[in-house]
């Protein structure tokens, strides 16, 4: 099954790198290949404040104390962890590897710098749930971090990480119930540009630290209001409710309402094993956005090309007639005044052509590149009416389009070929159609991943 799941998945990573990105990289639309953010296994985002059990659930998903855990924020770094082949020892790298080797999806976060790579780190170990899915533990959220102290933009990073995860987990437990800074930043600007609602799954966690129903009570609308703050939506969102059964915490007196709730620790785990199905939705979104996207930018670019040579042909043709007009009329003035008899015809024809000819050069020379150059310098500054933006998805792919369309423009100084530009879009529409058709089938087709 899992087989059958990763063709598909190197199928539409091969239709992304064969036919939209040489488009993409053509045009600017994007620097790096489309493909480079998904063409690696399935990955799931650990996210939350500190100690809210981020590391403590991920030892209990691999069936190992793989990660360091304690109340005080413990760990400060972003740790990949997958699967190893061989069994052994926990093989450990660094984050140069990471960033450099080409397998990765990390390329992008290079930028970070020296401070951020020596907080990446990527661990390799053997356990049955990494067999299809990488999972990302991250340093907890704080709330008296300033970015200079960590040394990198954590908001980035996150954003990042997210854009490439297929399935984010957000915890948070009861004593800072979505009260911490970075968590509001994060929920409340970072995700919303970077991922898709419904690869978040919030978590309420150590929920047996409450003391009693009331306080429970007291936790969860807490948590609530605060999201609601956070995401700008009304509905609240299902919050998975859980806590660790491990001995060690369980030695206080066990909270009597907890036997009235469900841990659901196991329906978290299942969302993981089933990450491998999101990554095949998350693929095909991010492929239909993508050739939607860069189909937006080819229109828009057409639509300048057209735009710029009508007008070519205007000043083109307007030059000529003036000319042909100014040389007709010179030639009958002289002509007819007398100034010029008989024996002048010739010399009165050289005349009105060399005038004609004269404006012509004037009009190629002077006017057309003026006039083109003005017409390259208004539309850069009104960039939006080279598009239509009726609709809402419309406008969602237009200001993703603008700046790359914008850089293109300015690059090739409005100068391209049309003919070029109108096939590529082509192949992009056709691209695009198969895909869709394609991906969604066969991912439909697919029995449950179990
Ligand atoms: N009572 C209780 N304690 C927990 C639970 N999950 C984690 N802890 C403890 O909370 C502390 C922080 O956990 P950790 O996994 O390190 O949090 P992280 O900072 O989010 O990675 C540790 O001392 C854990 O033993 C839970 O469900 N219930
Ligand atoms: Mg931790």
């Amino acid at each position: 099954m899992a087989h059958s799941l990763d063709s598909l998945r190197s199928d539409l990573v091969d239709i992304v790198r064969t036919r939209l990105t040489p488009i993409a990289l053509k045009y600017g639309y994007s620097r790096v290949p489309l493909e480079d953010k998904i063409k690696w296994k399935p990955v799931v985002l650990i996210l939350g404040n500190y100690s809210s059990g981020k590391s403590t659930l991920i030892n209990e998903l691999l069936g190992m104390d793989l990660q360091k855990t304690g109340q005080a924020p413990t760990d400060d770094s972003f740790t990949v962890i997958t699967h190893q082949e061989a069994s052994g020892a926990v093989e450990e790298r660094d984050g140069m590897v990471l960033l450099n080797d080409p397998q990765y999806p990390f390329a992008h976060l290079k930028k970070q710098g020296q401070r951020f790579a020596s907080h990446f780190r990527l661990k390799k170990v053997r356990a049955p749930i990494l067999e299809n899915v990488a999972i990302i533990d991250t340093p907890g959220m704080l709330d008296s971090v300033a970015e200079k102290d960590r040394g990198y933009d954590y908001q980035e990073v996150v954003a990042e990480l997210a854009s490439i995860a297929d399935l984010i987990l957000i915890l948070f437990d009861p004593h800072k119930a979505g009260t911490v800074r970075e968590t509001y930043e994060s929920l409340r600007l970072t995700l919303p540009k970077a991922t898709s609602e419904d690869r978040i799954l919030f978590v309420l966690n150590r929920i047996d630290e409450c003391t009693n129903l009331h306080d429970f009570l007291r936790v969860y609308g807490t948590l609530c209001w605060n999201l609601s703050q956070m995401t700008g939506r009304k509905d609240i969102p299902p919050i998975y409710l859980t806590h660790s059964e491990h001995r060690d915490l369980n030695q206080r007196d066990r909270p009597a309402f907890l036997d009235q709730l469900r841990n659901q620790r196991e329906d978290i785990q299942q969302a993981i094993r089933n990450a491998p199905r999101y990554r095949l939705d998350h693929l095909s979104t991010y492929i239909e956005s993508h050739s939607e996207r860069l189909g937006h930018f080819l229109e828009a670019l057409q639509e300048y090309g057209r735009m710029r040579r009508n007008l070519s042909l205007k000043v083109i043709m307007i030059g000529a007639a003036v000319a042909l007009l100014t040389g007709t009329v010179m030639y009958g003035i002289l002509w007819q005044s007398g100034i010029i008899t008989d024996s002048g015809a010739d010399m009165a024809l050289i005349l009105a052509s060399v005038v004609g000819a004269s404006i012509m050069g004037l009009t190629l020379l002077w006017f057309y590149p003026r006039i083109l150059n003005r017409f390259h310098e208004s539309s850069l500054a009104s960039l939006p009416l080279l598009t239509r933006l009726e609709q809402q998805n419309r406008q969602e792919s237009w200001d993703q389009v603008e700046a790359p369309l914008r850089q293109y423009l300015i690059d090739s100084k409005g100068r391209f070929s049309l003919y070029t530009v109108r096939s590529d879009a082509r192949q992009i529409k056709r691209a695009s159609e198969q895909i869709a058709k394609e991906a969604r089938g066969r991912i439909t087709q697919q029995p449950v991943y179990e």
